[in-house]
Formats: structure tokens, C-alpha cells, sequence
């Protein structure tokens, strides 16, 4: 596949979205910005929610590739995730299919697999075919995610990356965090090599900086070009300090997806 020069970013109003506007352009990407929310500065970007399918078609018109991080971002009522996060991906898939978008990286989550045990000490790292154990609606909305993207490679030869993030945040901000966190820097890189390797399919990977404390396995992210710099190490004396070493009887330390394992489901009645 040629180098994508033209991305479309979905969820460019966010967390995320807003540290990858900063950090993509130095890799060439022209940036085409879509979120449901308007993008501060960015008059250009189109304001849409992912289920208006005619927004969405201009949208993916003519771009080399997709970084698809709008959605539900954290456990919410089963209707808003099925709408935003299962709905709106399955619109994004099939318009980009419609309009021949060869290649769409997908912000999946550590939460598709957050009830995964972490590792304990000298037992091997979780690998990247370890089963789905959603941890959340929302996580179960990430697995869906992954599996919409493989329908799409082998109906349709869509290319996906599906990119499970740790924690991607300027720092990590609890001792779990250390295990699972990507700079905003790495991510960048990772995200890079995700539009830019040869023949993946569908492919999925852990997204993390090279932390010493590192969960998950990064082959699949390595085999892409990704080479992380980062590690969240010098964060760890403060944040143990503040807040103790992991507790091996709390399921939220104890599994990939902290506190997401604990948190009660959000009813909407
Ligand atoms: P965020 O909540 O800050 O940003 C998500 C953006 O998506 C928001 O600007 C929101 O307005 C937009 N959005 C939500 N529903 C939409 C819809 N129906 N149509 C159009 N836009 C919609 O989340 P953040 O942290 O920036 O995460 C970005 C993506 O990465 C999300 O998909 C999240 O699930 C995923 N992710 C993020 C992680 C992190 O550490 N930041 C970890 C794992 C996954
Ligand atoms: C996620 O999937 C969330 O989008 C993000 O806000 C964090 O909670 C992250 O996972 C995490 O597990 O730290």
C-alpha cells in the first residue's frame, strides 16, 4: 500500500484525538478532523455524530486511511455504547468500504480483554491471542470492534489495525498505569506504523510503551516497525509512594483492567 499522506481522524475533539492532532502532522499526515463535538481551533473539522452516514461519506471521501478514535471512551448504559461505539463503527466500516478507504487503525482496548489476569512475577507476558475477556459494555463494544474489522478484511479486504491501548495519557497516574501505560509519543509511533506497514489484514496489537512493568506482549506491535522509547519507570517511586504497591487481593489490581473489573454495570433504568 503507498504511504497514506491523507488521514481521517474520527474523535479528534478528545483526549486522545487532541494529542495526535499535535504529534501526527511531524509524520507527514495531512489531517482530516470529524468528531460529534466541535474541535477548538479547527473551523475545518466536521461536526457529526458517527451515525449520520452522509457526514461520515464526505468525511472518508478521498482519504488514504482512517484513525478511528471517536466513541464512548469509559463504561456507560449498554444503548449509548451500542450507539456511538458498535452502531457508529459498523457505519465508519461499511461507508469506508463503499468508498474504497483501503486501511482503518481502530483504537481498541486493554477493556476487550480486561478480565485477563495480569502476570504474575516470571510467568510470560499476556500474549496477543489471549480470549476476549471483556471487562465492561464498553469493552464488549471493543471486542466487537476487533471482530467487525476481521469481517471486513476477509468479506472485503479492508485492512485493520486494531491497536488495544493501555493507558495513553501525557503520565500514568496509578501504579496499575505503569504496567499499561504509552506515552503520547510512542502512541504516535505506533499509530504511524500502523498506517504505514506492508500487508497486515487485520491485524491486532498492544499498544504500550517499553515499560518495565510492561502486562501484555508487544510482537505484533514490533513486527509493524514500532519501536518504543518510552517507559514508565520514572514514575514509579512517586506514585507507590502515594498510593502502595498493587494488592493481590484486589481484582482491580490484580487483572488488565483495574477498576473496570470492580465498577457495577451502568443501567439505564
Ligand atoms: P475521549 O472520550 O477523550 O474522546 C472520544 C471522542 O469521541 C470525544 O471527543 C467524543 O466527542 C467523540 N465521540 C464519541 N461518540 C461519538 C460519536 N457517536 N460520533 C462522533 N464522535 C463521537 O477518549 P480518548 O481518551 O481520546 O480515547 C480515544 C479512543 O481511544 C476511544 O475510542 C477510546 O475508547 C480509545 N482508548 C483510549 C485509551 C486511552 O488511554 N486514552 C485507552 C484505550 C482505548
Ligand atoms: C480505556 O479504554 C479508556 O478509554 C481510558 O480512559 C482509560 O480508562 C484506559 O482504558 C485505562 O484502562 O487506563
Amino acid at each position: 500500500m503507498p504511504a497514506p499522506r491523507t488521514i481521517l481522524l474520527t474523535g479528534a475533539a478528545g483526549g486522545l484525538g487532541t494529542l495526535m492532532r499535535s504529534l501526527l502532522p511531524e509524520y507527514g499526515y495531512t489531517l482530516r478532523l470529524f468528531d460529534v463535538r466541535p474541535v477548538e481551533g479547527e473551523p475545518d473539522a466536521i461536526t457529526a455524530d458517527l451515525t449520520d452516514r452522509e457526514a461520515l461519506r464526505e468525511a472518508v471521501r478521498g482519504v488514504d486511511a482512517v484513525l478511528h478514535l471517536a466513541g464512548i471512551s469509559l463504561e456507560a448504559p449498554f444503548e449509548k455504547i451500542l450507539k456511538s461505539n458498535i452502531e457508529g463503527t459498523y457505519h465508519l466500516y461499511e461507508t469506508a468500504r463503499q468508498e474504497g478507504v483501503p486501511r482503518i487503525v481502530f483504537a481498541s482496548s486493554n477493556h476487550a480483554v480486561g478480565f485477563t489476569p495480569a502476570p504474575r512475577a516470571g510467568e510470560p507476558l499476556i500474549p496477543v491471542d489471549t480470549p476476549r475477556r471483556p471487562d465492561t459494555f464498553y469493552g464488549l463494544s471493543k471486542s466487537f470492534g476487533e471482530d467487525l474489522a476481521q469481517l471486513y478484511w476477509d468479506k472485503h479486504g479492508l485492512e485493520t489495525v486494531s491497536v488495544r491501548i493501555g493507558s495513553c495519557f501525557p503520565e500514568p497516574t496509578s501504579v496499575r498505569m505503569l504496567s499499561v501505560w504509552m506515552s503520547p509519543a510512542d502512541g504516535a509511533r505506533l499509530f504511524h506504523a500502523a498506517l504505514t506497514a506492508e500487508g497486515v489484514g487485520h491485524t491486532v496489537v498492544h499498544g504500550s510503551s517499553a515499560n518495565t512493568r510492561l502486562w501484555w506482549d508487544l510482537t505484533t506491535a514490533r513486527a509493524l516497525g514500532y519501536e518504543p522509547r518510552d517507559d514508565s519507570e520514572p514514575y514509579a517511586g512517586k506514585l507507590i509512594a502515594e498510593q502502595g504497591e498493587l494488592d493481590p487481593g484486589n481484582p482491580a489490581h490484580t487483572h488488565l483492567g483495574g477498576h473496570f473489573v470492580n465498577d457495577p454495570p451502568l443501567w439505564p433504568y
